[in-house]
């Protein structure tokens, strides 16, 4: 049985967390799915029943900063407040680095800026890892490849292959039993005027995690044997779309997709629904507005919130249909 463990080890190839040294800072950018990734093929590794496809979100992400610490046990700060080591937050990072030692490993310092809700389908745990795993390899010195650095974010959240690079990236599924082919692929693609709005509906905690949700899909959803065929169309549609920079193919593509991916949930019994009244609601709304003419689409992850597709250059109507809305150019690092 393959483990996480056996797979750092051939990625790290003797290396260790002994040559952790000062202190170090990276950041990563969240990514939103516009193709999804919904079911394992491997739990333990976190390897995916298919390909996804993701959008990531220029400079809004996670910040990580690590250094040595001389205390008895691992320091958390989630933005700027310490965190117990029980907390759910500091627990996964403590099982991740545990990853990277076989006996005894010196202890860290982790400060964690997120520039969004954690935990409230925001994807804050794909950029969390992302920029965990780059700051570990500069704190260390490793000098790992950007694609060992998926693999190894990978073992800590799936999506979080993702977020190693900004722009459009494809998480290859890979077929390997070790999943060394199950990373992410940036694209060379550019869109600089699309846009995406996040609405916030609720900041709570989710009432099932993605993990738990996905494998209870897979199990009992009769509807799952349909996912794989969709998003293989799906994937091969929007690249279409994105070189040919048509809009209406890409937020079609993109809705279509999230939507079967929620209907797939909701065949599980007992029923995964993470919707709320609101999340209907605003998606009336953006039908309605569609209806009379304004190109905007979204699309929705493991929980209420919507993330809206639009172009720049119907940002000032789409804010003002939505006051609340979050923009990001996704872009902006260029
Ligand atoms: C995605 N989501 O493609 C999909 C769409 C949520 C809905 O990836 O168990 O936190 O750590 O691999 O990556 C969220 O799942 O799950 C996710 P694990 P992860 O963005």
């Amino acid at each position: 049985m393959i483990n996480p463990s056996t797979i750092v080890k051939k990625i790290l190839q003797g290396r260790s967390l002994d040559s952790a040294q000062g202190t170090a800072e990276a950041f990563a950018p969240t990514n939103i799915a516009l193709v999804k990734y919904w079911g394992k093929r491997n739990h333990a590794l976190n390897l995916p029943m298919t390909s996804s496809f993701s959008l990531s979100l220029g400079t809004t992400g996670t910040q990580t900063r690590l250094s040595l610490s001389d205390t008895a046990q691992d320091i958390f700060l989630l933005n700027e407040n310490e965190m117990s080591a029980d907390a759910s937050f500091a627990k996964k990072i403590t099982d991740y680095l545990n990853l990277f030692c076989i006996q005894s490993r010196p202890h860290l310092k982790i400060e964690t800026t997120s520039h969004l809700p954690i935990a409230a389908g925001f994807a804050s745990s794909a950029s969390g890892f992302a920029a965990l795993i780059m700051a570990l390899n500069q704190l260390t010195r490793w000098e790992l490849t950007l694609t060992e650095l998926s693999i190894l974010a990978r073992l800590g959240s799936g999506s979080a292959c993702r977020s190693l690079w900004p722009g459009f990236v494809k998480w290859e599924m890979g077929t390997s039993e070790e999943g060394m082919d199950s990373h992410g692929v940036p694209c060379a693609q550019v869109w600089p005027e699309l846009r995406i709005g996040l609405l916030v509906i609720s900041e709570d905690q989710k009432p099932m995690s993605s993990r738990e949700a996905m494998k209870h899909t897979l199990e009992t959803s009769p509807l799952y044997q349909a996912w794989p065929s969709q998003v293989a169309r799906d994937l091969d549609n929007m690249m279409e779309a994105i070189n040919q920079r048509d809009f209406k193919r890409l937020g079609e593509i993109a809705e279509h997709n999230a939507l079967a991916m929620h209907a797939t949930m909701l065949a599980s019994w007992p029923p995964v629904f993470y919707w709320q009244p609101q999340t209907l609601a605003l998606i009336q709304k953006i039908w309605q507005l569609r209806q009379e003419g304004l190109p905007l689409y979204f699309t929705q992850d493991a929980g209420p919130n919507l993330k809206l597709l639009y172009l720049q250059k119907d940002s000032e109507t789409v804010r003002s249909f939505f006051p609340d809305l979050i923009e990001i150019n996704p872009f902006l690092f260029l």
